[in-house]
């Protein structure tokens, strides 16, 4: 039988799925044909959910530390010693001393009940910011009023030219790719912009490789060069745009030469990105994640907005600076399924954790995990696993023994999205929402988490905090959907939520001005400058760590989520190296070498690569071994808009360690290694 059911990895892309069980009891998912985005394929994350369900390494039973030993126990014993633990801290510290440390492991609606228990307890101590792409929204947040994106069929059809910016969309928004490719068809001109090699770049009429962290300055030379040209919408910047007068006279500042040399991009590119965006009509830019996490990701991204704005491709079919999809919350009642209502939350923020935690008074005595793997996935993580070893209570809901489970108390065992009821809500960029069905069910004891905190109420004595059920649960969320509209959800799987597949086109934008606001009162108010500007004395430089490394989202799978891929959980990790790496270092493709900055080093097998920025590292997040995560390597600095970890302004030195070998003499190479090593 074939059950419709949804993928939850936090993506992109944000799958209908379609599960069949064998008689062998084998899952087979694969895309529902009928979604418009799936289009019948998935990617290698969602065909792993099924064996991650099925996986002999899941963990199916209550776990309780002892000592160095993990001894299963019964949900009634986890249930009665945890509720004691909340018990004791609310007594001696209040709920400030309970820490829920959430993120987006799982975009499931009903996940957020999780949230509804701590609140249910007068409150708690809760991560908010982000490790994701906050400076990004807030960027677009003063430029625009909310970061929106068009459909993608609007850019397959009408856009004369793509702008793939930062995003690795053939790794991480796989489903793009044939809307490129339509538009490609059409004659649409295609040009990816990126600091590492993308498989895109190969279908590309151009690729731009600029210095990690460099392309604001890309951008606003670009854009000075099109004021100089006069190739500007200036019926645009007249009706529908503020502060043009103040960012034209700011661009004086971009030196070409200069800029050509702090971003490594020659000048003739510059001028090619300036008229492409100065002469072509209209430009559809996509913009990724990757650029804004560093100390000017935020004015990075204003830079892009201003560019493409300025030069007309705002408000336009086949136009748009393509972030974000923040146009559906308003279909979401999230306070119906929180009840955050009068809860006292103290707030600690996930890009600084360790900081804040150690800092903390009261400090945390009970730590909640859910959704999430701190300790692979947030910065300094060495120092995340010290501030940890403080407390005196670790939970973790996972379904896998992940790094952070490592070092918890208690694990409690939840179910695999193949085992659930949901809807699933979160998509980075279309209008589309899915729904989970249960395919099988859940396996050994495992249970949902609105179980799990169910349970926890009932055991502290408070059963009412998490009274409901899935069904009433989800119609309170969705009361503003239109009559019939959650029923055609279970019945086809998805359906698509009514925003506008071209946005801005009648001019209004949610600003305070209600224009683009080129100059934003928000961004002064936030202490920022009015218009985006880009201070190249804020680049980091280090004459001992030559090399960026960028720790960016894995092809094969999910960030931490690997536990099911043998090759992704090898002792060592891949280092894809540069050129200008290569040849200053004397490295050759397969050779072994050491990656170190201050905080960290680790020995990876090099795989030098062609194409790229040549002085960048590149090593896929999620790996861990060698007693280090990748974010070992990285600190907790913010960004500068929003909350936002600025993840990749790390930088790193590379050295040989040992030759490559060839496949016979492996087993000797290890000898020699470790003679090395
Ligand atoms: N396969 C896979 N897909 C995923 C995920 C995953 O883990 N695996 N994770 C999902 C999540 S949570 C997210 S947030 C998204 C992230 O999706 P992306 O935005 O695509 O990915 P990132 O890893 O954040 O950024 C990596 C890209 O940014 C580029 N980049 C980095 N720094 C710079 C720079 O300074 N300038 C320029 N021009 N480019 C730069 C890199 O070259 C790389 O192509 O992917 C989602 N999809
Ligand atoms: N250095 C570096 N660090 C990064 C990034 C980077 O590019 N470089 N990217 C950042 C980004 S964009 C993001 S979004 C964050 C993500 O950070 P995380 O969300 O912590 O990342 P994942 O590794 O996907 O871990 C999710 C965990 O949730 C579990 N899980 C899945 N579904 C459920 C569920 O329903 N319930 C529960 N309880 N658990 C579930 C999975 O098994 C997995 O262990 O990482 C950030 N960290
Ligand atoms: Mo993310």
């Amino acid at each position: 039988m074939k059950v419709k059911t949804a993928c939850p990895i936090d993506c992109y892309d944000a799958c209908a799925f379609v599960a069949e069980v064998g008689e062998d009891g084998e899952i087979r998912l694969s895309g529902n044909p009928e979604h418009p985005i799936t289009r019948g394929t998935i990617c290698n994350r969602g065909r792993q959910l099924a064996v991650r369900r099925n996986s002999r390494d899941r963990v199916l039973q209550p776990l309780k530390r002892e000592g160095d030993e993990w001894i299963p126990i019964s949900w009634e014993q986890a249930m009665r010693e945890i509720a004691q633990e909340v018990r004791r801290t609310l007594e001696e510290v209040g709920h400030h001393g309970i820490l829920h440390y959430y993120d987006w492991g799982s975009g499931g609606l009903l996940k957020s009940l999780n949230q509804r228990f701590f609140y249910g307890l007068g409150g708690c101590s809760e991560a908010i910011g982000s490790l994701c792409w906050d400076a990004g929204i807030r960027a677009q947040t003063y430029d625009f009023g909310q970061a929106n994106s068009h459909a993608p069929e609007d850019m397959a059809q009408h856009a004369e030219a793509i702008v793939v910016w930062g995003r690795n969309v053939a790794n991480t928004n796989v489903h793009m790719i044939p809307f490129i490719r339509e538009a490609q068809t059409r004659g649409a001109k295609l040009v990816v912009i990126s600091a590492l090699p993308q498989d895109l770049a190969r279908r590309a009429d151009k690729a731009i490789y600029p210095r990690p962290g460099t392309d604001g300055l890309l951008a606003l030379a670009a854009l000075r060069i099109c004021r100089d040209e006069g190739w500007l919408d200036h019926a645009f910047l007249r009706d529908r745009a503020v502060g043009w007068e103040d960012l034209a006279s700011d661009l004086d500042r971009y030196d070409l030469d200069e800029v050509a040399r702090w971003t490594d991009v020659p000048v003739e590119d510059i001028r090619f990105l300036a008229e492409l965006y100065g002469k072509t009509r209209p430009v559809c830019t996509l913009l990724g994640i990757g650029m804004q996490r560093y100390a000017q990701g935020g004015q990075t991204i204003r830079a892009i907005d201003a560019l493409a704005a300025a030069t007309g491709h705002v408000g336009v079919p086949g136009g748009g600076v393509n972030y974000a999809q923040r146009q559906l919350g308003r279909f979401y009642d999230e306070e119906a399924i929180t009840n955050r209502r009068g809860a006292n939350v103290r707030e600690m923020l996930r890009p600084t954790l360790a900081a804040d935690l150690l800092a903390a008074d009261p400090p945390i005595q009970v730590m909640f995990v859910t959704r999430s793997n701190p300790v692979a996935q947030v910065p300094d993580s060495g120092r995340l696993r010290e501030a940890m070893d403080r407390i005196r209570c670790k939970v973790v809901i996972d379904t896998f023994m992940t790094a952070t489970a490592e070092c918890a108390d208690y694990v409690l065992p939840c179910t695999n999205v193949l085992e659930e009821e949901d809807v699933v809500y979160t998509t980075m960029w279309h209008d589309y929402v899915s729904y989970a069905r249960p395919v099988v069910p859940p396996r050994g004891e495992a249970r949902p988490e609105w179980q799990i905190f169910r349970d926890l109420a009932a055991a502290l004595g408070r059963p009412e905090i998490m009274e409901g059920d899935v069904d009433t649960w989800i119609r309170q969320a969705l009361r503003r959907w239109p009559e019939g509209k959650l029923e055609e959800l279970r019945e086809r799987g998805f359906v698509r939520l009514e925003v506008p597949s071209v946005s801005w086109q009648d001019g209004r934008f949610l600003t305070p001005s209600g224009k683009f606001e080129f100059a934003s009162s928000l961004a002064v108010r936030d202490g920022h400058s009015a218009v985006a500007r880009i201070e190249v004395g804020r680049f980091p430089e280090d004459a001992d760590l030559p090399y960026t490394l960028l720790t960016v989202h894995p092809r094969k799978w999910q960030m931490s989520q690997r536990d099911t891929l043998p090759e992704a959980k090898g002792p060592h990790p891949i280092a894809e190296l540069g050129l200008g790496v290569a040849a200053e270092r004397g490295i050759q493709d397969g050779d072994w070498v050491r990656v170190r900055n201050k905080k960290a080093s680790v020995i990876a097998r090099a795989r030098v690569q062609a194409e790229g920025h040549p002085r960048v590292v590149r090593m896929e997040i999620g790996w861990h071994g060698q007693g280090v995560t990748l974010n070992d390597f990285t600190s907790d600095g913010l960004a500068d808009f929003g909350i936002q970890a600025a993840l990749y302004d790390c930088l790193c030195d590379v050295e040989k360690v040992a030759f490559a070998l060839d496949e016979n003499a492996r087993a000797s190479g290890k000898e020699a290694l470790a003679r090395q090593v």
